[in-house]
């Protein structure tokens, strides 16, 4: 069934990752994970070898191509998106059948990927972050924007306009606020309310709340709890947040439990089409 929106299922091959670290470090167990989420419905599976995660320590290319390509190499024939900020392990994993690029530096890191996304012809996505992810949760505070949603649109624009003039032609660019990174639970939640505004970029927005730790904060204040909720219960948050974030014009959801937020979403955008049944060939009534 299309729906009017993509998944993208998250396989994180790292020992570090917040959510799942240490639960996919095995290829054959990151390939079945894979396999099971495209199973559930994901579009798209993002396969990354470095965790982002705030204070993560680097991870060379070679490290990092030593995890992630014999999973890229495993689940050819899916649309593999692969997470990295190094244009070497980019090219390996689209040379093995990947067909997107998502660097959560939005081309800075490496001065090498825009050009590689642009030759290649791979989709990309462009994500916002303050900093880099060993220090971007270092003294993050209200002072540390303007306006948070205009410095994000100002950025995605800017980043945009360097990808296009570097070749990349801007029907293959998706464009991400970066929730949590180098944001404050109030930033991240302004983000979310106002993340209409991001749709005036005039490209597909992606959003990634999964599991993260705004939500265990939130969901503790509500318990009554001083300890945020472990990130094994916090997908109500997620489903919470990305059906909010449809409605507000968000289109990619990089999510690790695919079938429970693509079913939330799939109700939420029937109900805001207000079309049912879908098709015109459709004759069930409920
Ligand atoms: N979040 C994480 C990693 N990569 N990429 C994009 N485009 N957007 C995100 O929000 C994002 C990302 C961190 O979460 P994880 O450790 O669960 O992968």
């Amino acid at each position: 069934m299309t729906l009017p929106f993509r998944m993208m299922g998250v396989v994180n091959v790292t020992p570090d990752s917040f959510s799942d670290g240490g639960l996919f470090l095995d290829a054959d167990a990151a390939i079945a994970h894979a396999r099971e989420l495209i199973a559930e419905g994901a579009d798209i599976v993002d396969v990354g070898g470095e965790s982002t995660r705030p204070g993560a320590e680097p991870v060379s290319a070679d490290e990092e191509l030593r995890r992630v390509l014999p999973v890229v190499e495993g689940i050819a024939g899916a649309l593999v998106s692969i997470d990295t900020s190094k244009a070497s392990v980019a090219r390996a994993a689209l040379d093995a059948g990947a067909g997107m690029v998502n660097d959560v530096s939005a081309f800075r890191a490496d001065p090498e990927m825009a050009g590689l996304v642009a030759e290649t012809g791979a989709e990309c996505c462009l994500m916002h972050m303050l900093g880099e992810p060993r220090t971007m949760q270092r003294g993050v505070g209200g002072s540390s924007y303007g306006d948070v949603v205009d410095d994000v649109r100002a950025f995605l624009q800017e980043r945009m306009g360097h990808a296009v003039r570097e070749g990349v032609r801007e029907e293959r660019i998706v464009l991400d606020p970066g929730i949590g990174f180098g944001k404050t639970v109030a930033h991240n939640l302004e983000l979310l309310r106002r993340l209409g505004e991001l749709t005036a970029l005039g490209r597909p927005l992606v959003v990634g709340t999964s599991r993260k730790s705004f939500l265990g904060r939130i969901l503790a204040d509500a318990a009554g709890a001083a300890e945020p909720v472990d990130v094994a219960r916090r997908l109500p948050g997620t489903i919470a947040t990305n059906v909010l974030a449809y409605e507000r014009g968000a289109r990619v959801f990089r999510v690790h439990d695919v079938a429970s937020v693509r079913a939330a979403l799939a109700v939420t955008a029937a109900t805001l089409n207000a079309q049912w049944p879908p098709s015109a060939t459709r004759t069930r009534t409920s």
